[in-house]
């Protein structure tokens, strides 16, 4: 299996999820600017879609959109997955959020077309943060066990502090936490960002 990714983007929750899962799987990085895989292929003839995550499974198929690869790295390892009847769509619920909601408007702060629209961007992050800070349960989002959602929830705190926004209590103290996970050091390791 190979997941294609770009150093610090979104596919760092992907490559983060599959080392937790304790998954074999080999990296290819890819230039987003151009395009281009590290061993030097166009990447949209790899995924048409042009972005990252993409992931490729052993039988070929592919894999994109950070909630289907989250949730299928989930279905293989279902430590990373809330219990519980609703479990598997308290996932998907949070995924979705955090997909739709919260990755959406970085993409205007960090491309804004007015200064503007990056206001109100930081603004909506500031508030969907808020909204996500009150869903914590115990140490992380479903619990005192990490999921795939922590993951990807990790991701955007860290553009959150790259970019200089207020991340509210307590998920400060989240950031920590998952940064001192092993499956969290070792993919930053990986993509160079340790
Ligand atoms: N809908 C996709 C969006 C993925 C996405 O936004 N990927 C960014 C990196 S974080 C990317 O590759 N952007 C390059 C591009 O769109 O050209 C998902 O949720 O997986």
């Amino acid at each position: 299996m190979k997941l294609y990714l770009a150093p610090g983007a979104c596919s760092l929750a992907d490559h983060i999820a599959l080392h937790e899962a304790g998954l074999e799987f080999d990296r290819v990085k890819v230039d987003l600017r151009i395009k281009r895989t590290e061993d030097g292929r166009d990447f949209t003839e790899i995924n048409p879609k042009g972005y990252v995550p993409a992931l490729v499974l052993d039988d070929g198929q592919l894999l994109t959109e950070n909630v289907a690869i989250l949730c299928w790295v989930a279905e293989r390892a279902p430590k990373l997955a809330p219990g519980g009847d609703l479990g598997r769509i308290r996932l998907i619920e949070m995924l979705a959020y955090l997909a739709t909601e919260l990755h959406k408007p970085f993409v205007r702060h960090f491309f804004p077309t007015s200064a503007a629209e990056k206001k109100v961007a930081a603004e909506t992050i500031g508030r969907r943060l808020g909204f996500v800070s009150e869903r914590l349960q115990d140490d992380y989002l479903f619990g005192r066990e990490a999921s795939v959602a922590d993951a990807y929830l990790y991701v955007m705190l860290r553009w959150a502090r790259m970019s200089g926004l207020s991340v509210p209590e307590p998920l400060p103290a989240f950031y920590d936490r998952m940064e001192a996970r092993p499956a969290v050091r070792l993919a930053l390791q990986h993509e160079g960002l340790a």
